[in-house]
């Protein structure tokens, strides 16, 4: 059996660097000949993605259930090119993937109830969709072979260009956001399925993309082992 390509996925929190990233590790893959290919989701440029796309721009309202399967379906819609690459040989870099999904679907909190008497202790936000709830439309996706979470304080992510421009661009959202993806990978890890690798988002450029190339290279031969499915 001839070998096919790895799956890479980079994960991280809004403006982390994965796009950065991402075209630089293709660039990178590229001059080592190894033959490569990037996608990214959502993909705003299907029509499904153009609902997604509305929805983040506070253009159109959506419920948060609907607006979730849209994100899914978004990928489900990729799925047979994905398999048709790898099995042809080609790696793919997707430039976040389900953990994004459900990591932001999770964070969604009920705004806090108005009680006549203000309450002396800090009250836990109750979240709108359960975790099991927002993982189950992505069940048996591809898994990727290695996923790449860039881990940045939410501070320092916001001190970056462009935050704040879209929807879940804010401080608290970023934080719940950021402990939901620490929980998918410690699940990711002791699952078995695929790899999990924490980096340094905050540190400079070079020094992410030397971190990162570092993880890739062994892939860069090919595997042999079949894809697997997610959970
Ligand atoms: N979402 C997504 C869901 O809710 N459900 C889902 O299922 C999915 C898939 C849009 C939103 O959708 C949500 C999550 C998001 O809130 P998007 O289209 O991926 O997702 O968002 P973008 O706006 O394209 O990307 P991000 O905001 O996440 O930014 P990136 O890609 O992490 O960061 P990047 O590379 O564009 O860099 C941001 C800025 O920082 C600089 C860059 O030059 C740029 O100006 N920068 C650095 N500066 C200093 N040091 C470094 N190391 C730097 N790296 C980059
Ligand atoms: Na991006």
């Amino acid at each position: 059996m001839s070998k096919r390509g790895a799956f890479i996925v980079i994960e991280g929190l809004d403006r982390s660097g994965k796009s950065t990233q991402a075209e630089t590790l293709l660039k990178n893959l590229q001059d080592a000949k190894i033959p490569s290919k990037l996608i990214k989701f959502p993909d705003r440029s299907t029509p499904i993605g153009k609902l997604i796309d509305s929805y983040l721009r506070s253009e159109s309202e959506l419920d948060d259930h609907a607006i979730h399967l849209l994100f899914s379906a978004n990928r489900w819609e990729v799925v047979p090119s994905i398999i048709k690459d790898l099995e042809q040989g080609t790696t793919i870099i997707c430039d976040r993937y389900a953990f994004s999904g459900i990591a932001f679907s999770a964070s969604k909190v009920h705004p806090p109830a108005k009680s006549a008497s203000p309450s002396t202790f800090p009250i836990q936000p109750t979240p709108k969709l359960s975790y099991e709830w927002c993982r189950s439309p992505d069940i048996s996706l591809p898994a990727p072979d290695l996923t790449l979470f860039l881990d940045i304080l939410p501070e320092k992510a916001k001190a970056r260009g462009g935050y704040g421009e879209e929807r879940y661009e804010k401080e608290d959202v970023q934080e719940r956001v950021r402990e939901v993806f620490i929980r998918i990978g410690e699940e990711i890890e002791s699952s078995g399925v695929g790899k999990w690798v924490v980096l340094d988002g905050g540190l400079e450029k070079e020094e992410v993309e030397k971190s990162i190339w570092d993880e890739v290279n062994p892939l860069t031969a090919g595997l042999k082992t079949p894809i697997q499915k997610l959970w």
